[in-house]
């Protein structure tokens, strides 16, 4: 490292001292060898500057029919359309206006691009032109603002109306942990400073509090489908996100304080495993792994499309393999599953 920082600060003072030499070679005026750019260097500019005016559009259209297959699937939150649908608007506006001042852009440099004898027109103003152009943008990104406040508050807005089901998130370097509130559905009452490990109190729960004992603390997160789900997050440690990107949700961990998300699944997992793009994405990666098998490499297992909690902030060494699946369920499904784990009363218990 010091060596690659060495070499760069030695190639980062030659090129001071060669633009130093060029400045001073310049101010001595001399006018056969001057640096100034006549005709054919003008004109040459003025095609470059088209070259790359069809540059950028060719690298987008490339770029958008090769990798558009990374994108996400269509949301499985009932907030996620609305937020994509927002994002879709705005990025389809952006192209539109990108597309059309990029090309003016280029081609009038290349149209009045400096040739001898040229002069420039001297145009004082046009009041018309400038009020078109100032209150279109005015109209369209008021718009896009009010939109977009309207949409934020919208999903920001953690609530206890149609009874939500309460998950804890909580973040610990590297791992998620879940808790749920069990058959009365409410948290107990938690701090890090009650963590005892010894006892399997991994999340600090307080074992005075009722709330607590029927608690369920689990290492896999399991939603039934289309009932709205309030999270709570917590933080052990440092900064994490939890961020759910099938569902359209990012939340920041905060050590010390609680903060909240809240949204409604409405895919199950098995239903986003049969979205045409998930199979197609599915089968790449598992021709990928079947060649690694064939060649004896690790990481060849067929794999399974899965909701995943991912950390969306770097928060340590470990960071990048700080995860938790995601199954969404019908109620049923998720009854029996929540009805076979242990309840935080019965762990404390057993390790009495
Ligand atoms: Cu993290």
């Amino acid at each position: 490292m010091t060596t690659v920082l060495t070499l760069a600060v030695l190639a980062l003072v030659a090129i001071a001292i060669w633009q130093m030499t060029k400045i001073f070679e310049l101010s001595q005026l001399k006018s056969e060898h001057a640096q100034i750019a006549n005709d054919e260097d003008n004109k040459n500019n003025g095609y470059l500057l088209f070259a790359f005016m069809v540059f950028t559009y060719l690298i987008t259209i490339f770029c958008f029919w090769k990798y558009s297959k990374f994108f996400l699937p269509d949301a499985s939150s009932a907030h996620g359309e609305e937020y994509d649908y927002l994002m879709l608007v705005s990025f389809v506006i952006i192209f539109i206006v990108q597309f059309i001042t990029q090309a003016l852009l280029h081609y009038f440099g290349y149209k009045y691009r400096g040739k001898k004898g040229n002069k420039a027109l001297f145009y004082a103003d046009n009041d018309r032109l400038e009020f078109i152009w100032t209150i279109i943008p005015v109209i369209v990104l008021a718009g896009l603002i009010l939109w977009g406040l309207y949409t934020w508050t919208t999903i920001m807005d953690v609530n206890d109306e149609d009874d939500p089901l309460i998950v804890e998130l909580y973040a610990q370097q590297f791992n998620w942990t879940a808790r749920y509130g069990g058959n009365d559905n409410v948290l107990g009452q938690a701090n890090v400073r009650m963590i005892d490990i010894d006892r399997a109190n991994v999340l600090g729960l307080d074992e005075g509090d009722s709330y607590a004992t029927d608690d369920v603390i689990v290492k896999e997160l399991h939603l039934p489908v289309g009932r709205k789900v309030n999270f709570k997050m917590r933080s052990q440690d440092v900064l994490h996100s939890a961020y759910m990107p099938h569902f359209r949700a990012q939340m920041n961990c905060v050590p010390g304080m609680t903060t909240e998300f809240s949204f409604t699944p409405i895919k199950t997992t098995e239903q986003i495993r049969q979205d045409p793009d998930v199979i197609d994405k599915v089968k790449r990666t598992n021709a990928i792994r079947a060649e690694r098998a064939a060649k004896g490499e690790d990481n060849s297992d067929p794999w399974e499309y899965d909701y995943i909690l991912l950390c969306n902030k770097i928060c340590g060494r470990s960071h990048y393999n700080m995860q938790m699946k995601i199954i969404v369920e019908t109620q049923e499904e998720y009854e029996a599953w929540i009805a076979s784990q242990q309840t935080f009363g019965q762990t404390m218990a057993a390790s009495e």
